[in-house]
């Protein structure tokens, strides 16, 4: 990817969180994707059954805090991202996580993604946190130049790929 400008570093307007340690191994995409982009963000673990005070405190001081966006990810009873959308008024991005206590992931796809009118949560595909990192650098860049710059080229990278591999096949 071409050249990636840093944006704003003081406080990161992204916050990621996951269910469980063992969350980390998929959740870690948004995080590589949103250094790709030159996006600050904040991980850690917030369980919403393990640790249901946590959640309040980490979902009601979100606004507070700076962070404009928040990425959750859950597996099998996924609960955190609803949870948090409803303690919150900033944006929530749920991942759905295969786990270990998942049946297949349509549980955590489901526990996610069929929520109540009222209390969206945007709900990425299965595992799919580079997305959810992508959709939360697209929501910031509606005020950010240099994120739009970044995005850009982002998926001029993509396109050249594509462009890439068409040649070779074609070759
Ligand atoms: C969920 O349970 C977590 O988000 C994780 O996906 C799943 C399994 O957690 P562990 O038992 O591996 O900690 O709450």
């Amino acid at each position: 990817m071409t050249k990636v400008k840093e944006t704003m570093s003081k406080s990161p307007k992204i916050g990621i969180i996951m269910g469980s340690k063992s969350d980390l191994h998929i959740m870690q995409d948004a995080a590589d994707v949103l250094k790709e982009l030159g996006v600050d963000y904040e991980i850690t673990v917030v369980s919403a059954h393990r640790t249901p005070d946590r959640m309040f405190s980490y979902a009601r001081a979100a606004a507070d805090r700076g962070l404009k966006v928040i990425i959750a990810g859950a597996g099998g009873a996924a609960h955190l991202p609803g949870m948090v959308a409803s303690l919150t008024h900033l944006p929530v991005i749920g991942v759905p996580v295969k786990s270990s206590n998942s049946i297949d992931g349509w549980d955590s796809i489901l526990s996610i993604l069929q929520m109540p009118n009222g209390i969206p949560v945007a709900t990425v595909a299965l595992n799919a946190a580079k997305n959810a990192g992508i959709l939360a650098a697209q929501i910031l860049s509606t005020r950010d130049e240099t994120i739009v710059q970044n995005l850009i080229a982002y998926k001029e990278e993509l396109k050249r790929k594509v462009e890439e591999s068409a040649a070779e096949l074609e070759d």
